[in-house]
């Protein structure tokens, strides 16, 4: 087992993995920006490496100065939670050419992962569906024209280096197909420096459910079942749960082992989610995978009993996976809701600033998996997550009851937060009834 870990990141998941750290006995290197020095959740580190200034590029994204912190904590090997550096296969590959393990997949997979022109073809020969469209990467308008045709409007035009929903144009006509192919392939080349595009069958209202997956060097490939991540704002998940409620449980089956299908094809080690839109009819379609430990994770943890950050850990140090697929239990239902510093009611807009009062949930059946406390600022510069409140319970029902109890409790004073949007959705009757997809956030708040 590794002795010392850098954990490359802050924040929430930096302190989530702090906390996995301490309780496999490894050592824990924290690195931070001159905006997190004093933050109260760096205390839990065995040492505090200051790498840079507040923008993360010269900090939390800046490869040399975390691995030259690296080299001098003398650590086995770097965590990079999510964000930042997690799927960045340049990194992964500095860290084991300097001898430190990178605690996620190997490179080659993340780099077929990351395209997702090469991910569809990856499922196709996996045997995991895809939704219908062009072959590869469409070149020319005539192509675009045919396709399209063939497989009948409305059809939705997709950057192949894509992610987020950047890169995305819907065209229902041939008209506004051309438009469209230009605007996304503009938008592709300022986003990710790629304009490669290509074509497939629009989907309307689908559902998001993913697949956890944890993978080990022995050939083990196993699922924690899926997350329901519909509730969404503009690409941004606000709630998330599992299990995926109304999902038949032959579907489930199926898309959980189609999962485990493209992890293997895909050579897959470590924890990592494969994301599937689903229609009415509950059809599923693989959509694009995440090579890192995702934000929603202790929603599957809760249900399943595994601690996925400890495995990712045990994993990259060389350990089986002890459990067969027949032992991983689905137990209950858990829900999570993303505490962000923003304003619900202004257009969501960042609320940076010093919390003045803060009084957390608790009791029966809650998880609070935060950085913040009484006193804590928050800095402008980063993503404005400042706590998952996870809850888990025997039902649907009374992990509703428990989340709005928990939401009630909740106080945070100082800065505007999430907390009241979140209560109005756990009390809307389409929620409530499991009846919601990706379009229900702005179907019901437009404004
Ligand atoms: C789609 C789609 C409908 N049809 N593809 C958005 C982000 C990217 N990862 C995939 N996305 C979508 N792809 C087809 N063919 C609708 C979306 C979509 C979406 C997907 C998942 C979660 C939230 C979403 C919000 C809007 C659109």
């Amino acid at each position: 087992m590794f002795q010392r870990i850098l954990v490359a990141n802050r924040g929430e998941i930096a302190l989530r993995v702090f906390r996995a750290c301490k309780e496999l006995g490894i050592e824990v290197v924290a690195v931070c920006s001159e905006a997190d020095r004093d933050a109260p959740y760096l205390r839990v580190a065995d040492r505090v490496i200051c790498i840079g200034p507040a923008p993360s590029k010269e900090s939390y994204l800046d490869i040399a100065r975390i691995i030259s912190a690296a080299e001098v904590a003398d650590v086995d090997a770097i965590h990079p939670g999510y964000g930042f550096l997690a799927e960045n296969p340049s990194f992964a590959e500095v860290c084991r050419s300097c001898k430190i393990e990178f605690i996620g997949p190997p490179e080659e997979s993340m780099r077929l992962l990351g395209n997702k022109v090469e991910a569809r073809e990856l499922a196709r020969r996996a045997d995991v569906p895809v939704i219908p469209g062009s072959p590869g990467p469409v070149e020319t308008d005539k192509e675009a024209l045919r396709i399209a045709r063939e497989i009948g409007y409305p059809v939705m035009i997709k950057a192949a280096a894509g992610g987020g929903g950047r890169g995305m144009r819907i065209a229902r006509n041939d008209m506004s197909l051309q438009n469209c192919l230009k605007q996304a392939r503009a938008e592709a080349q300022a986003a990710f420096k790629d304009p490669t595009v290509y074509i497939e069958k629009y989907i309307e209202r689908p559902r998001h459910i993913e697949v956890q997956v944890l993978a080990d060097h022995h050939g083990n490939v196993l699922h924690l079942w899926e997350r329901e991540c519909s509730v969404q704002r503009r690409h941004q998940k606000l709630i998330e749960e599992t299990p995926a409620p109304g999902l038949r449980p032959e579907v489930r089956q199926a898309v959980c082992e189609a999962a485990v299908r493209l992890c293997r094809e895909a050579g897959y080690t470590n924890a990592g989610t494969c994301e599937f839109l689903m229609d009415e009819d509950q059809n599923f379609y693989f959509i694009e995978a995440n090579a890192r430990i995702q934000v929603e994770h202790p929603i599957t943890e809760m249900v399943t009993g595994i601690d996925i950050v400890q495995w990712q850990i045990r994993i990259a140090a060389g350990e089986r996976l002890p459990f067969r697929q027949e032992e991983i239990p689905q137990h209950g239902a858990s829900i999570e809701c993303r505490v962000n510093a923003e304003d619900p009611y202004n257009g969501f807009r960042p609320t940076p600033g010093r919390i003045t009062r803060f009084i957390p949930p608790g009791g029966p059946g809650v998880r609070l998996d935060t950085h913040a406390c009484e006193g804590y600022m928050i800095p402008p510069h980063y993503d404005s997550l400042v706590a998952k409140l996870i809850v888990h319970r025997p039902d649907r029902d009374a992990a509703i009851r428990c989340m709005l109890r928990a939401l009630e409790e909740f106080t945070i004073e100082g800065i505007k937060t999430t907390i009241p949007f979140h209560r109005e959705i756990l009390e809307h009757s389409a929620f409530c009834e499991g009846r919601y997809d990706t379009t229900f956030v702005e179907r019901h708040w437009s404004g």
